[in-house]
């Protein structure tokens, strides 16, 4: 049985005050989680406040993004070691907009996806095709693609370590939402694809929907066989809203 897991990714939002008044209101609502594993993904610099609020809670913390690299000249950026010097337990690789803005290849997200393994975080690998590419009707080969990255570099054995995010890219930000069969059907293929090279992985993976996930669509999106839980853009900027997805998951 997998336990269901619910990561907010706030992105580039908030500040010192206003994180510290959604951590005290998710945390005052944890007693009606009952199932679900929570996480929230913050802007690296708020790292040391959220672990400050969060020690003992029982919530998660990590971070958006990592470098590939150990350490050395990579003016702007954070180790796997920095995060772990902060207590993180999860961090994102190759969310939708980082391959978009910053141009982060399939092949340098399996590298931050290994450098984040080996250091013994959780990476929440992001996975998703554009409107286009859906229209094209490439759907799984486009996440075929950004999953077998990960595979070939490490082995499917990787993802025993990991999470997988179907995020499809326009669903991000748009309010628009996969419907539950359109997200079934990509998670079913997701570990379709894993079972086909180790089934024991396959049944452990977690595999999380993200993109426009509300209260008020998470329970039939989490109720589908393979869908385990959220990575939560927008909704998980109040704590209300994250809570109803935490406890409907
Ligand atoms: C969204 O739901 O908008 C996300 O991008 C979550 O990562």
């Amino acid at each position: 049985m997998r336990q269901p897991l619910v990561a907010g990714n706030w992105k580039m939002n908030g500040s010192l005050e206003s994180i510290s008044l959604l951590l005290q209101g998710i945390k005052a609502g944890m007693g009606d989680v009952k199932r679900a594993a929570v996480a929230v993904c913050a802007p690296a610099i708020y790292l040391p406040a959220v672990q400050q609020q969060l020690q003992g809670s029982g919530i998660g913390w990590g971070g958006q993004d990592v470098s590939a690299e150990a350490s050395g000249a990579y003016t702007g950026e954070i180790a796997t070691s920095m995060l772990k010097d902060f207590g993180c337990q999860y961090v994102i690789v190759g969310h939708s907009e980082r391959r978009a803005y910053h141009g982060e290849t399939d092949e340098l997200v399996a590298r931050k996806y290994a450098a984040a393994r080996a250091a013994g975080l959780i990476p929440i690998l992001c996975v998703g095709e554009t409107l286009d590419e859906r229209e094209q009707g490439v759907t799984e080969s486009v996440v075929a693609r950004q999953l077998d990255a990960v595979i070939q570099l490490e082995g499917v054995g990787a993802l025993a370590d990991g999470v997988v995010a179907y995020e499809p890219v326009w669903a991000i930000g748009t309010g628009k939402t996969a419907t539950p069969e359109q997200a079934q059907e990509v998670h079913g293929f997701i570990r379709q694809r894993v079972a086909e090279q180790d089934a024991t992985v396959a049944e452990g993976l977690r595999i999380l929907y993200g993109g426009s996930m509300k209260p008020d669509n998470a329970q039939e999106l989490i109720a589908k066989p393979d869908i385990d839980g959220g990575l939560i853009g927008g909704a998980s900027l109040n704590a209300a809203d994250f809570l109803g997805i935490c406890t409907a998951a």
